[in-house]
């Protein structure tokens, strides 16, 4: 690697610089920092620039339209066609000596999808059907499965299955290509919540309202009404149902004058839903085929786009474990009190570049520098910044030796907190690749809360104590005891 000249601006002192660019010259990945977005014309831009962002896009959180539509076979191969191309991208990214081996467990995952994916073409045109029954607690889906069953299914024979899905699961694409959404009155907010959910998942929905025999007769039609303008905009048609009617009390009066008082038990009314159900079945079978195939087509492709991650990260980690050193390094040798965060600035915004870089995500030096600042100043606020000098501060009182190297605690926590930087930025990526394209935002404003979570998840997975021990070994400290 061709060194520039050291031109850490910016307090660094020119030991520190000869020491870091030894770090990079000597670190496996360093050469990766040769290129024009070298760590050090970074170092030397961000220089002076060491101002909190304040100006943040307001971003607006646009919900994805719900689909309601209907699916055409383009949209699937749509959905297949973009999930080849990650398995192209997948195949391009892996090293010479995986991609020449095909005993590498990778290559027997990616088989694993193809062929889920060559089982989901052939089934296009499946005729059996499944329907799934959702709903709160106790509004009659272990009853209406079961009048379904002896009742109506034998009608319908390609209606394989009739599943009641319990709780607030999802019902799985296998169970439903149709979801009877039950409920026994108005619906609720959450419910309605929870049938937006299943749109927006691609299910195909009809709400049953049952037990009307439980509300008077003048409130029937009006409740019918209600859900039918809560959701008719989605596309989603109601049936009105009796499951199982209470008996009624019947009281005859005889010729003799006596009363004679007995129970009756009426039949159910299934006949608006069952009527629904076989003109769905008659008409609609291609069509609820194909939403379950779309459904399955995107999984699909997440799944693929989680192996490529996973991949990812195995490359993403190393340039994490190496910025934290340099981090460590150049704040240990700063003469600030404090933590460099000029110097880190610079480090982020370099983790930017190359992270993205690993995620397919190509930034300026300019977004970078932006994103890196907008970071370090959320570190800042949140107290992290304090709350690792604090926490590295005491641990380090016990290491007599290292504690009167004064650049110690900054060291470290510098290093702890590229860290965390480092893995929310992973975990940043990996859930913006998961969303459809139009949808990304890089709203690294919005990071706080990974930040905050990872930062303590750090804490307790690898424990402060052993990171120090870590830390301190790539400082450039004589062995303390
Ligand atoms: N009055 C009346 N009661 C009904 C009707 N349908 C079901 N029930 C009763 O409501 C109760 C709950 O019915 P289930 O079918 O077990 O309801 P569920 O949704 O499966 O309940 P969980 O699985 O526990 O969530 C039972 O006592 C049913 O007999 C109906 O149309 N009218
Ligand atoms: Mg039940």
């Amino acid at each position: 690697m061709q060194l520039k000249r050291p031109i850490l601006v910016g307090g660094l002192g020119l030991s520190a610089s000869l020491w870091l660019l030894n770090i990079v010259g000597h670190s496996p990945v360093g050469h990766a920092l040769g290129d024009s977005t070298s760590l050090l014309s970074v170092v030397a831009v961000g220089a002076g620039l060491w101002l909190f962002n304040k100006s943040r896009g307001s971003s607006v959180v646009v919900e994805p339209p719900l689909a309601i539509g209907p699916v055409d076979r383009s949209a699937i191969e749509g959905v297949i066609a973009k999930t080849e191309s990650i398995f192209e991208t997948l195949i391009s990214e892996l090293s010479e000596e995986v991609k020449a081996d095909k005993t590498q467990s990778i290559w027997s995952q990616i088989e694993e999808k193809r062929k889920a994916i060559n089982h989901l073409l052939a089934n296009l045109e499946r005729e059996s059907l499944a329907f799934a029954v959702v709903g709160n607690k106790s509004v009659g889906k272990t009853t209406l499965v079961s009048e379904l069953k002896d009742s109506w299914q034998a009608s319908q024979p390609t209606v394989k299955k009739v599943l009641e899905v319990s709780g607030e699961e999802m019902p799985t694409a296998a169970d439903a290509d149709l979801v009877l959404f039950m409920t026994a009155g108005d619906l609720t907010q959450s419910e309605l919540q929870r049938i937006h959910a299943l749109i927006r998942a691609g299910y195909r929905l009809q709400v049953v309202l049952n037990k009307q025999d439980q509300m008077l007769p003048a409130d029937r039609q009006s409740v019918l009404q209600q859900i039918q303008t809560r959701v008719e905009d989605l596309g989603i048609g109601v049936s009105a149902i009796v499951a199982n009617p209470a008996p009624i009390k019947v009281r005859r009066h005889k010729e003799n004058g006596d009363v004679e008082e007995f129970t009756e038990q009426p039949a159910p009314q299934l006949a608006k839903l069952t009527a629904k159900l076989d003109d769905l079945v008659e008409h609609e079978t291609q069509q609820l085929v194909l939403a379950t195939a779309l459904r399955q087509a995107k999984a699909l492709q997440v799944e693929v786009q989680q192996l490529l991650n996973t991949q990812r990260k195995q490359r993403a980690l190393p340039i994490v474990e190496q910025m934290q050193w340099i981090a460590a390094g150049s704040a240990f040798a700063s003469p600030l009190p404090s933590l460099d965060l000029l110097a880190s600035t610079a480090i982020n915004s370099q983790l930017i570049l190359d992270l993205g870089k690993v995620y397919g995500q190509t930034f300026s030096l300019e977004q970078a520098k932006k994103a890196a600042s907008t970071l370090a100043e959320l570190l800042v606020k949140l107290g992290l910044v304090e709350l690792s000098t604090q926490a590295f501060g005491s641990l380090l009182k016990a290491h007599v030796a290292t504690y009167i190297a004064g650049g110690a605690i900054q060291g470290v926590s510098a290093a702890y907190l590229t860290r965390t930087v480092g893995l929310s930025l992973i975990e940043f990526f990996e859930e913006q690749s998961l969303l459809p394209e139009k949808e990304r935002k890089f709203a690294f404003a919005e990071m706080g809360e990974r930040l905050q979570t990872l930062f303590k998840a750090t804490k307790q997975g690898m424990g402060l104590q052993a990171f120090l021990q870590q830390a301190l070994s790539h400082l450039p400290i004589k062995a303390a005891a």
